[in-house]
């Protein structure tokens, strides 16, 4: 079964139980069974900056859904979690990014995977080399290398007390 892998990032309403909540959710997916989860780590805003630090995780699904069949669930996930889309880049309750889907390359109207950010969010780098060190994206980049080239400031992985 293809593996797939998610991002969550939540900076409003209690950011930890969002993404706690989340990562259960993500567990009962249909056709899907949660592989790994990432520490809770706190990030300082990319983006516009008068806004509050970030909680972010990732996590690593086993699945039957498409890409696009997960991308609707994943959506519908973050409605369940009173999503409001307010400003660009504004703050948000909960994002879930489908950042890799097994070795697939996709660019269609509303799929882009890998993720475009991936290779330059350090929140998402760091989290995602926690669960799968050996990594390599489908363009054959090592994850490790992209981990080396990132900076760490301005992020923190959450002590187990802190969650
Ligand atoms: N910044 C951080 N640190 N973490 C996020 O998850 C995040 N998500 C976003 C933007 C607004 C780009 N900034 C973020 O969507």
């Amino acid at each position: 079964m293809p593996v797939a892998y998610v991002g969550l990032g939540s900076n409003l309403a209690q950011p930890v139980q969002q993404v706690k909540t989340a990562l259960a959710e993500l567990a009962e997916l249909p056709g899907s069974s949660l592989l790994a989860t990432s520490s809770l780590y706190q990030s300082e805003p990319m983006g516009p900056s008068d806004q509050p630090d970030y909680i972010n995780a990732v996590a690593a699904l086993e699945t039957k859904l498409s890409p696009t069949d997960l991308l609707v669930e994943l959506q519908a996930l973050e409605n369940r979690h009173d999503r409001v889309r307010q400003q660009h880049w504004g703050p948000r309750t909960l994002d879930l990014d489908l950042l890799l889907y097994a070795d697939q390359q996709i660019n269609s109207p509303d799929l882009s995977v890998p993720h475009p950010g991936l290779a330059e969010r350090n929140f998402v780098l760091i989290p995602l080399y926690e669960i799968a060190p050996d990594l390599r994206l489908p363009d054959d980049r090592r994850l490790l290398d992209l981990v080396q080239g990132c900076s760490q400031a301005g992020l923190r992985r959450l002590e187990a007390s802190e969650t």
